[in-house]
């Protein structure tokens, strides 16, 4: 494992055998996150990434492209039945970017988009000032409400009818519900807006009916490929056939140049494990051990948004154990578990503070932990919170975490090789 950058750049190797044993000894709970298999490495790490392949499978601008064009294909016909949707570009090579030429694919600059704020879930990219969004177009948020701390789809509908936005979207990164898709198709067409949705937290539970499909309502879909979806890092945009010459234009040549071929090819095999049987058995332990851990984190005190999760992540407000987001962050990982603070709907915290943190269970669950890891790991977190001060306290937990990931595998030969270089 990693022989030539062993010999050729021990640095770098040191770097990565180091971070083998970080994600193998740590309990990854970072909502966004997850493992992909030793197929999708492999893909990802191939020869494909010596390929330039400007255009689209059979349109190219260079020579030698027949193999990767069977690849792309693969992973444009993967991804339309995986959920049902007309067009597919898989060249994205990010969230944003999907993002970016998804909306001047549907608006001109200066249009006007409506999204959720980043502050109650939302997504930089959906509008937030600091972000191209923020600046290209005229953004209208909506929030959540105060009291049940749920999307408020009352204001949702009149901040629409009041400015009837080009693009109306939905999505978020830290909203622990599912969304009202038939809701936004609705008054979409009321309104005469386009109806967009950054599906790229659960992408995953989509793709197998756990959370609403929002190709089925949306014009325009994008989303990232690594998260739920448990593909290799990058973006991908799904759209009705009227909308997919002006996507894909805006992808190339519009906002990249060469797709990455590689990470291509690790999306496509991918998609056809999520194709699979088991992609389904995994989403549904996604879910159970959300529950799972949001119960015993209710039950040992801890204030969850909305009070609980109906999806793969939660929000764990921490200012009832006098803690802010940033101090409980800390606190997780003295005692090895992962995860980022997270603004709480309302915060009074910096973002740079927070009042919150993000849990989730995706890249556990591909460990093979399932309720009765869940429910243990809760109890860890709640102690760990209790006594964020406590620096004995945490290094216990610490060894506690570490047997438990030594039960659950991941990448056992990487780590073996890793374990055996850091020895030496
Ligand atoms: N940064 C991602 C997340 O952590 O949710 C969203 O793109």
């Amino acid at each position: 494992m990693l022989e030539h950058v062993v010999a050729s750049d021990p640095e770098v190797a040191r770097a990565i055998q180091a971070e083998t044993l970080r994600q193998t000894g740590t309990l990854e709970m970072i909502a966004s996150e997850n493992f992909v298999s030793e197929a999708v490495l492999e893909a990802v790490g191939s020869v494909l990434t010596n390929k330039y392949a400007e255009g689209y499978p059979g349109k190219r601008y260079y020579g030698g492209c027949e193999h990767v064009d069977v690849v792309e294909e693969l992973a444009r016909q993967r991804a339309c039945k995986l959920f049902g949707a007309e067009h597919a570009n898989v060249q994205p090579h990010s969230g944003s970017s999907a993002n970016i030429a998804a909306y001047y694919g549907i608006m001109q600059h200066g249009d006007k988009l409506m999204g959720l704020s980043l502050a109650h879930g939302g997504h930089l990219t959906h509008g937030h000032k600091v972000n191209f969004s923020g600046s290209h177009f005229e953004i209208i948020h909506y929030q959540v409400k105060p009291d049940t701390e749920l999307i408020d789809y009352d204001q949702v509908a009149e901040l629409a009818r009041q400015h009837r936005p080009k693009v109306l979207l939905a999505g978020y990164s830290a909203y622990p519900r599912t969304l009202d898709f038939e809701f936004f198709r609705k008054l979409a067409d009321e309104v005469g807006a386009i109806f967009m949705v950054d599906m790229a937290h659960f992408a995953g539970l989509a793709a197998v009916g756990l959370h609403p499909n929002p190709v089925q309502f949306a014009d325009v879909v994008t989303t990232t490929t690594h998260k739920t979806l448990r593909g290799p890092r990058g973006g991908m945009i799904l759209c009705k056939e009227a909308f997919a010459k002006a996507i894909d234009k805006n992808i190339f040549p519009g906002y990249q140049g060469g797709p990455l071929m590689h990470v291509i090819a690790g999306k496509a095999v991918a998609f056809q494990e999520a194709l699979q049987p088991d992609f389904r058995t995994y989403q549904e332990q996604v879910v159970k051990n959300a529950r799972q851990l949001a119960s015993t984190l209710s039950e040992g005190g801890a204030r969850l948004v909305t009070g609980g999760t109906d999806n793969h992540l939660m929000l764990v407000d921490v200012t009832p154990l006098g803690l802010t987001g940033r101090d409980a962050e800390a606190a997780l990982e003295h005692a090895g578990v992962t995860c980022n603070k997270n603004a709480i709907p309302f915060d009074k915290n910096p973002p740079a503070v927070c009042s919150g943190v993000r849990l989730g269970t995706p890249a556990l669950t591909t460990r093979g932990m399932k309720e009765e890891q869940m429910k243990q790991i809760g109890l860890w977190i709640v102690e760990a919170l209790q006594h964020a001060q406590d620096s004995s306290r945490l290094d216990k937990i610490r060894g506690q975490v570490g047997e438990l990931c030594r039960q659950h595998p991941l990448y056992a030969s990487r780590a073996q090789a890793a374990l055996a270089a850091a020895r030496t």
